[in-house]
């Protein structure tokens, strides 16, 4: 069967499937074709699965809408609970000058790549939305490294599946598979609006991923794992772990 006409008959399964009582089934067939998001076993499970699958046949290389920049909100929102840590204040305090993003799982050359270096790769800069889950959003134009281009960098092993990113601030992680990761509009951002990311919007470094709910678009990066099971990996936050809009 083409591929063509193989996505047509999953996604005519699936949405012929999308009543109440054949949610079960839709994740069944999902499963078949590896489109099972990670928590399928949560509160959620098979609706989410339903979305997932969905979106990664339908969607799967679209990109979320890119504005104007009269668009560019005035007043970006930075959703910030102060927090304290000795290392982040020192590095501030310095101007981030030793701020370092460590790669490692499965990777042909585990690394440290420093700020600077990550401002040295080529950039990309897009005007998206930030949408939060409580319904608030705002228009700004990000600019960074695509994270496809750290992960060739990297060099990646055919085997890898997801890319778990974490914070500095304690218990703020989250995690995608490689298709938001290698998705052109993925960005380790380090600019906002032409300046240095501020720090109430992650700075000196934040992952942008505008295909889904802001939540997903950790602030104050440090590390990246690429793995191709998330099973040791207790989920980051609370939320639903896919956050497709
Ligand atoms: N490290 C960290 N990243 C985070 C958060 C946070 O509190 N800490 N909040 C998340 C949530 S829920 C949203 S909606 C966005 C808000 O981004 P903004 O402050 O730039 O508006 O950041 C996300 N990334
Ligand atoms: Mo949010």
């Amino acid at each position: 069967m083409s591929n063509l006409s193989r996505r047509k008959l999953i996604t005519t399964g699936l949405a012929a499937t999308a009543g109440a009582s054949g949610l079960a089934v839709a994740a069944r067939l999902a499963d078949r074709y590896g489109l099972i998001p990670p928590d399928h076993g949560g509160v959620y499970g098979a609706g989410t699965t339903l979305t997932y699958a969905s979106h990664r046949l339908l969607t799967r290389h679209s990109l979320a809408r890119e504005f104007a920049p009269s668009q560019i909100s005035k007043a970006p929102f930075a959703k910030l609970r102060p927090f304290k840590n000795e290392a982040f204040s020192r590095m501030r305090d310095s101007g981030f000058v030793d701020w370092r993003v460590e790669v490692d799982g499965m990777v042909a050359r585990p690394s440290s790549i420093s700020l600077a270096e990550l401002r040295s790769f080529p950039a990309r800069s897009q005007i998206t939305q930030l949408a939060c889950e409580e319904g608030w959003s705002f228009i700004a134009e990000w600019t960074g490294v695509p994270l496809s281009h750290v992960l060739s960098a990297v060099g990646t092993v055919p085997e890898a599946r997801y890319v778990v990113y974490y914070s500095i601030q304690p218990n703020w992680w989250h995690s995608i598979d490689m298709a938001d990761a290698l998705h052109p509009q993925t960005l380790l951002v380090h600019g906002m609006n032409g300046a240095e990311l501020p720090i109430g919007h992650g700075g000196p470094l934040r992952l942008r991923i505008p295909r889904q709910l802001g939540y997903k678009s950790v602030k104050f990066i440090t590390r990246l794992t690429i793995t191709d099971s998330l099973e040791r990996f207790k989920k980051g936050g609370n939320y639903s772990w896919y956050a497709g809009i």
